[in-house]
């Protein structure tokens, strides 16, 4: 096995810093492998190798010419009840850079390795500490932008994706046997169980994997976040609503029509998700060469986009260029708000709909529910206990549910069982690699060298 181009040594000694770069209060040395306590033991002032394991202790960090580099605390955490399962010591010194480059240097001179991106994870990942499924949720846990991706990864990080992959690859299994038996006892096989009802268990099965693959584009949502275009005819109050969204004056706001001419963006929050937020130019038909290059601009970001409000002056009610708009639209992502509503107008927006003053900050709640019902289309978030947030994750469902219908339809127009075998291997296959069993060593290379170095 490698990791990373680089033979794995079971129990090899690393060490990182494992607290972000720059300045702060504390940062912490991670040294783990088998001869972590020793390594400690030559820099540090105690008697690390006599200390009760998850119990900190004071003393300085002293080098291999006798300087004192620091004070410390440092805490070590014997094997197995660390995170990489191995002998684990972690110093946390003062959080200067150059200190703590300086106490990661004297780790190193006192025999430790340093470590590569992501291989505290990996050697948990090797000593069974974690599956792969838990490892990935380690670094969406890190990466989480938001609340409710915070807690699919913490919920992935627990097992739950692991103990339904699982759940799945047992049922498949257990089917797999039924199919043996009715190809080496013919005559009896079939009282185990009637094809009718074996096709009944997998299509069950399928229905499943089905359900937690759609939970993707879920996953995705709270991930990536999404971006979210304002868009409308010139004036109609587009910069006004991007600066009433955020709460502060980002967008220049003028009644000359045309004020916006590049694509301004933002990041906005609003119950949990996180948007990309882009305020557009004024769409109409311009003469002058600026402002027509932010009118194409701003049809691409409606073409891109993942939702459009579409903004209208209830001063003036639907116009042609409105119209002209609302075609580039698609309405399955586009939102349509009344602006202006403060000011008097014989033009009254339709009952029902969305009616806010950017100017006034009127209708604001109202919009931002009306936006979240727009995501959560297909209903609230929270209802599935496991959410798909990694594309990898994505794939070999999908591809487990192929072969699990092959199987199904090769069942149903009477295919013998022994050439559905493949089949099931396949499937058992791919539902094995979301949690890393039989998986290659480029494709955990690939997994780990994105985590950070320390992790
Ligand atoms: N009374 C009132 N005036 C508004 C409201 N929203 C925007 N305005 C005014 O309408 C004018 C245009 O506002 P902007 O936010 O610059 O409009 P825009 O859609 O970004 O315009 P362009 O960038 O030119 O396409 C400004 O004078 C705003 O003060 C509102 O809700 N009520
Ligand atoms: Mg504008």
């Amino acid at each position: 096995m490698h990791f990373i181009h680089r033979p794995y040594i079971p129990g090899e000694t690393i060490a990182a810093v494992a607290t972000p770069p720059g300045e702060g209060g504390v940062s912490i040395i991670r040294i783990s492998g088998s001869s972590a306590v020793e390594v400690a033991a030559h820099v540090f002032s105690g008697p690390v190798r006599d200390y009760k394991s998850h119990t900190m202790h004071f003393g300085r960090v002293i080098d291999s010419a006798k300087n004192v580099v620091d004070e410390a605390l440092l805490v070590v955490m014997r094997s197995p009840h660390s995170y990489t399962g191995e002998e684990t010591v972690e110093i946390h010194c003062h959080g200067g850079s150059l200190i703590t480059r300086r106490v990661l240097q004297t780790v190193l001179d006192a025999g430790a390795r340093a470590a590569l991106p992501g291989e505290f994870t990996f050697k948990a990942y090797m000593n069974k500490k974690i599956d792969l499924a838990q490892a990935e949720a380690v670094q969406a846990l890190i990466a989480a932008k938001n609340d409710l991706a915070l807690k699919a990864s913490e919920s992935q990080l627990q097992g739950t994706l692991s103990k339904k992959v699982q759940h799945f690859q047992k049922e498949l299994i257990d089917i797999a046997a039924i199919l043996e038996a009715w190809v080496d006892f013919p005559e009896e096989g079939l009282e185990f169980a009637s094809l009718e009802e074996v096709v009944k268990s997998l299509s069950l099965i399928e229905h499943n994997m089905q359900l937690l693959s759609r939970t993707f584009e879920e996953g995705k949502i709270l991930h990536e976040g999404l971006t979210l275009c304002l868009a409308g005819a010139p004036n109609v109050g587009k910069s006004s609503l991007m600066n009433a969204l955020l709460g502060k004056n980002r967008a220049i706001v003028t009644e000359i029509a045309g004020t916006t001419r590049d694509l301004l963006e933002a990041d906005l929050r609003i119950g949990g998700l996180h948007f990309r937020l882009m305020d557009t130019a004024g769409i109409r038909n311009a003469e002058e060469i600026v402002e027509q290059e932010g009118i194409r601009r701003s049809l691409e970001a409606l073409k891109e986009a993942d939702l459009i409000i579409l903004l209208l002056d209830a001063t003036r009610g639907i116009q042609r260029e409105d119209q002209e708009i609302l075609k580039h639209a698609s309405s399955r992502k586009t939102l349509i708000v009344w602006n202006k509503v403060d000011l008097p107008s014989e033009h009254l927006p339709p009952p029902g709909a969305i009616a806010i003053s950017a100017k006034e900050g009127q209708g604001l709640s109202e919009l931002k529910e009306a936006l979240q019902n727009l995501v959560w289309k297909q209903g609230s978030p929270s209802k599935e206990e496991v959410v798909i947030t990694n594309l990898r994750h994505f794939q070999a469902l999908q591809s487990a549910n192929q072969s699990v219908n092959h199987i199904i339809e090769g069942l149903k127009s009477g295919v013998s069982p022994e050439f559905l075998a493949a089949d099931m291997r396949a499937a058992l296959k791919e539902l094995g690699t979301i949690i890393g069993q039989d998986i290659s060593e480029e494709i955990l290379s690939a997994i780990f060298s994105k985590f950070c170095v320390g992790k």
